[in-house]
């Protein structure tokens, strides 16, 4: 099948990037020259900022924040909680990688959560948080994020912040156009950015067009627990599937996903993935899929991923092999699958929020290209199509297009909206957000960015209501912005204040990892529902030790599980003996306090994996394996009383060949 409509592009890619090159330096000395004292129109004697904007990003000490933000760590894997306008950071959320703050993935109940099909997997890479959802709007239960390296979708849960649940995604590669839920969280949905061999075989790399594949996993959510499960896979032609967005309001049931590459280049991509003058938006009736899979369609394949489950009673994961998956081939359901060229090289793809408009940002573009929801049905049902791509449709441009918008900005990425009719799209290569007008297209407003924006984010700015106050862009870029740090610098986001016509930049601050997407919701809808303590009552951790007299010490040969307790400020037991070189000691240890906010932490010498910081009413384990003779301290790693530095034991570590007898004691 040919893509004979595709013309060249016309843009040397070496020269535009040179170009880009120099613009940024251009734009950026500019920017340093002229300092941000303008950003209002204001006079620079006002400084950075003028002083009402320094009120409206002030927290009094004890006040709260008004927004949570939950922004993806990129390379760390994991997610950090930010209030907004604050800017302060309250929790990192340990997802894909071991975290020794807290023993995740470290201690024996939490490294389940790790396990994939390519065994235990200590870090990856987040993209894209995404808060669930009814009727199009932030319900604040979970939020989902995916795994970008290793390809998983993970579950938060927003009661606790602790990770719930994580999938793993077979038959992908570079989990990208993830994790986006649809406006009733009936799925959270993973498309691939790399096409591979489906199954993954033996086969030369140069041999990819045609015969690679990319897979469209839609996840469903169950709708009371949220338990995910993947429900069907779309093998989809060989492209690379970078973003996607749920259809809202009259576009419920779809869902559009931008891909590039459609080159279909194996080498080089820079270059031979840019020949298209256009790319394409597929949007996929994923309802009408449902149905086809309800009555029976796709096919069942053997695969293996990992489907790992965090229980709040247990204080345990558990981690279960999956054998199969159900694909489907999306030539079999027509009417289900079309394509929207869109130029060039499209990054992001964003739904407004009454679901009329379809955005593409097309990186090598200075337009946006805003495509009409109800264009692209009219031109579906008088089956306007201009050829095919691997047996789908492919809509004429010009049919489905709503509307352009002259940006004058380069390289834009991603758009968000706030509720007041505008979007708002930040450019990586201008480092600017622009903010424009749906409909008519026209651009109102424009801000530096400092520097190199990537995502930008309204609270709700990806649903049917967003509520748009504040705007954060998300830099990739951190350069003079605060005191250096050597090399590695945090990046950085920007806080701006768009309830007026003008967009203003009211604050900065540093962000943990490289936050690529984020996603914030008032925190009046989180904050009365955060989880205090674990009842201790309801611990059915099999090795709690709920009641002090249960505390005990078992050997089973040279395993032996220490049953503990903790308490301000004391271990149950503290003195130990009876251990022995080459033993593997489980401390298994159950926080007693039912006060909130009063963890106690365990750290052992010579403890091989991380310490454990135990919540109240909560069992975690440690294993270690004691190499030498001698008498060895733990002691509380979290400074929980007055007496904490009290809070400590010994055990007594004698040759493999002693006779002495376990023994352990308190208060003796
Ligand atoms: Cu544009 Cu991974 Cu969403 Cu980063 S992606 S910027
Ligand atoms: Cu318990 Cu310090």
């Amino acid at each position: 099948m040919s893509l004979h409509f595709l013309k060249k592009i016309t843009i040397n890619i070496s020269t535009m990037k040179k170009y880009s090159f120099y613009l940024a330096a251009i734009l950026g000395s500019i920017l340093l020259l002229t300092g941000c004292g303008n950003q209002n129109g204001k006079a620079s004697s006002d400084g950075a900022l003028a002083s009402n904007n320094a009120e409206k990003v002030y927290v009094a000490p004890g006040e709260h924040d008004e927004f949570y933000a939950f922004m993806s760590g990129g390379y760390s894997g994991n997610v950090t909680v930010y209030g907004l306008p604050s800017g302060r950071m309250f929790k990192e959320i340990p997802v894909f990688s071991q975290f020794p703050t807290n023993g995740y993935g470290y201690s024996e109940e939490t490294k389940p959560m790790l396990e994939t099909s390519f065994g235990f997997i200590p870090a990856d890479d987040s993209h894209h948080p995404d808060i669930s959802q009814t009727n199009g709007e932030l319900d604040g239960r979970w939020l989902f994020i995916n795994g970008n390296n290793t390809p998983r979708i993970a579950r938060i849960d927003l009661k606790t912040f602790e990770t719930a649940e994580i999938i793993e995604v077979p038959n992908s590669a570079g989990n990208h156009s993830s994790s986006y839920i649809t406006e009733n969280s009936e799925y959270v949905v993973a498309g691939t950015r790399f096409s591979v061999p489906i199954p993954q075989r033996d086969m030369p790399i140069k041999d990819y067009k045609g015969n690679f594949k990319g897979a469209l996993s839609f996840i469903s959510v169950e709708p009371e627990t949220g338990r995910m499960d993947i429900k069907f896979q779309l093998i989809m032609p060989g492209f690379n599937y970078d973003l996607s967005h749920p259809g809202r309001g009259k576009s419920h049931g779809w869902f559009f996903f931008t891909t590039y590459n459609t080159e279909e280049a194996n080498s080089l991509l820079e270059v031979n993935a840019s020949q298209n003058d256009k790319d394409f938006i597929a949007a996929v009736n994923w309802k009408k899929i449902e149905e086809y899979v309800e009555n029976g369609g796709g096919t069942m394949v053997p695969a293996n991923y990992t489907h790992n489950v965090y229980s709040d009673e247990t204080h345990s994961a558990t981690s279960t092999m999956k054998k199969e998956v159900l694909t489907v081939d999306p030539t079999k359901v027509p009417g289900a699958i079309f394509f929207m060229p869109t130029p060039k090289s499209p990054h992001g793809v964003d739904v407004s929020p009454s679901g009329d408009y379809i955005i593409g940002n097309g990186k090598l573009s200075a337009d946006l290209t805003a495509f009409s929801f109800d264009k692209m049905i009219a031109a579906i049902e008088g089956e306007k199509f201009d050829g095919e791509a691997y047996g789908l449709p492919i809509l004429k441009f010009e049919d489905v297009l709503g509307g352009t918008v002259k940006s004058g900005g380069l390289g834009p990425l991603h758009t968000e909206f706030d509720g007041e009719g505008n979007a708002y799209t930040t450019f990586f290569i201008s480092s600017e957000v622009v903010k424009w007008k749906l409909g008519t297209w026209e651009v109102i407003d424009r801000k530096p960015t400092f520097y190199s924006v990537g995502h930008c984010m309204i609270p709700g700015g990806n649903s049917r209501k967003p509520f748009g106050k504040y705007l954060i862009s998300l830099n990739k870029i951190t350069k003079d912005r605060y005191l250096p740090t050597g090399p590695e610098l945090e990046h950085s986001a920007q806080l701006y204040d768009i309830s007026g016509d003008k967009m203003e930049l009211i604050y900065d601050f540093p962000t943990h990892g490289e936050p690529h997407y984020a996603a914030a919701i008032p925190a009046s809808i989180l904050a009365p529902k955060s989880q205090k303590i674990y009842k201790l009552a309801e611990n059915e951790h099999p090795f709690a030790t709920k009641n002090v007299s249960e505390a005990r010490i078992v050997r089973e040969g040279n395993e032996v599980h220490v049953y503990m307790a903790m308490i301000r400020s004391h271990f149950t037991p503290d003195n130990i003996e009876g251990i022995k070189v080459g033993d593997k000691v489980y401390f298994h240890i159950t926080n007693h306090e039912q006060d909130f906010d009063v963890p106690h932490g365990f750290m052992m010498i010579g403890q091989k994996n991380s310490g454990l910081l135990i919540m109240p009413g909560q069992t975690k384990t440690s294993v270690w394996e004691p190499k030498q003779e001698g008498v060895w301290p733990f002691y509380c790693t979290d400074f929980c009383s007055a007496l904490h530095q009290e809070m400590q034991g010994y055990i007594r570590v004698s040759p493999a060949n002693s006779k002495i007898d376990l023994s352990w004691s308190l208060g003796e």
